[in-house]
């Protein structure tokens, strides 16, 4: 195991560092302390080719300018808050809102933009990188000062764990995720059309108004979103099934059954023959396909293409603080929030 660092770039007179993980299979993660983003991850093909499986715009500047979200952690809650509003113990909280009046992934400054502590943990076969931030009462409009720690770990088992532990002072939500996209075909201009899919789910949330959950949760089996069993991406993503057509792609939480083992998604590529296994202790994930080219950065001197990813963002269900059975978001004082998601990099013949 081996860690590396370098420059990456300055924000608010700060240098921003880069530092990279590598096991002894060649398997390497990097991040930074601005947003605790993911800035690659680096794995070989079923030939020993390496590439970079994740999409990332090239800078820092990028970063900050576009906020593509890529790779970035999202909080205090990932997802959309109708109205940015909620209720709790008969008090009435209104967030700062971000988009089509609702709160989206934390808000206009969501902890995807802060600039985390790091410490760094070296054991004989893995890495940690522990991100520590104090997001402090009212930041966002969220009540509470807030301690977060988001703790990523390689092993010499090609495992990239997050570990997310959070204090309050105060009654607040939190409900984060990692908003990593991977292409496992090694190139993000590359559409994810040809990978598989597996989900243990067996239900869905549907969208309505402004990508809003409706608060429905509907059964999976025999539609384009039942990836009971391998399903090339293709044949859901371009499907014409109504809410999918719409948004041009997935854009969807799905509910992950909790009786089983895991893994409870798997994504694979044939042709490059990674494959990428996830092992979660949240209820549920949401699969999004990068629906639309995103020409306002070039990434490699091209626009960002339609399909250039697909993310496993595993989280409670979005908007669960105001759908009745979405799950309990809600973190009060005597409470430590603690949740743990693992990806595990292969290969197949
Ligand atoms: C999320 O569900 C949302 C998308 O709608 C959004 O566009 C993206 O993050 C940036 O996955």
């Amino acid at each position: 195991m081996k860690l590396t660092t370098k420059a990456f770039g300055f924000y608010l007179n700060q240098e921003i560092t880069e530092y990279t993980i590598t096991n002894t299979n060649g398997v390497s993660l990097s991040a930074i302390p601005y947003g605790a983003i993911v800035t690659k991850i680096v794995t070989p093909d079923k030939n020993g080719n390496i590439a970079d499986i994740t999409l990332n715009v090239e800078s820092l500047e990028d970063m900050i300018a576009y906020r593509p979200f890529y790779g970035a952690t999202i909080g205090r809650v990932a997802g959309r808050i109708t109205d940015g509003q909620y209720e709790i113990d008969g008090t009435q909280v209104q967030l700062d809102v971000n988009e089509k009046g609702n709160q989206l992934h934390g808000g206009p400054a969501g902890l995807d933009t802060k600039v985390f502590e790091v410490e760094t943990i070296e054991a004989s076969d893995s890495i940690s990188l522990v991100f520590s931030y104090k997001s402090l009462a009212g930041e966002e409009g969220f009540p509470g000062n807030l301690d977060v720690t988001v703790e990523y770990t390689l092993n010499d088992n090609n495992e990239w764990t997050i570990a997310y532990t959070a204090n309050t002072d105060k009654t607040t939500l939190f409900n984060p995720t990692n908003h990593i996209y991977f292409n496992l075909n090694g190139d993000i201009h590359q559409p994810i059309l040809n990978h598989e899919l597996q989900l243990k789910s067996s239900k869905h949330g549907t969208l309505g108004d402004r990508n809003l959950p409706t608060g429905q949760l509907e059964e999976s089996k025999g539609t384009p979103f039942d990836f009971s069993e391998l399903k090339v991406l293709e044949e859901a993503v371009l499907s014409n099934e109504p809410q999918i057509e719409s948004l041009s792609g997935l854009d969807h939480p799905f509910v992950l059954d909790q009786t089983v083992e895991g893994p409870q998604a798997i994504l694979t590529e044939s042709q490059s023959g990674r494959k990428v296994e996830m092992y979660t202790e949240e209820q549920s994930v949401v699969i999004f396909t990068h629906n639309a080219e995103m020409d306002a950065y070039t990434i490699k001197g091209r626009p960002a293409p339609q399909y250039a990813g697909i993310t496993l963002e595993t989280q409670a269900l979005p908007d669960a603080i105001n759908q009745e059975g979405f799950g309990n978001i809600v973190l009060r004082p005597e409470e430590t929030y603690q949740s743990k998601t693992t990806y595990r990099f292969s290969t197949m013949k």
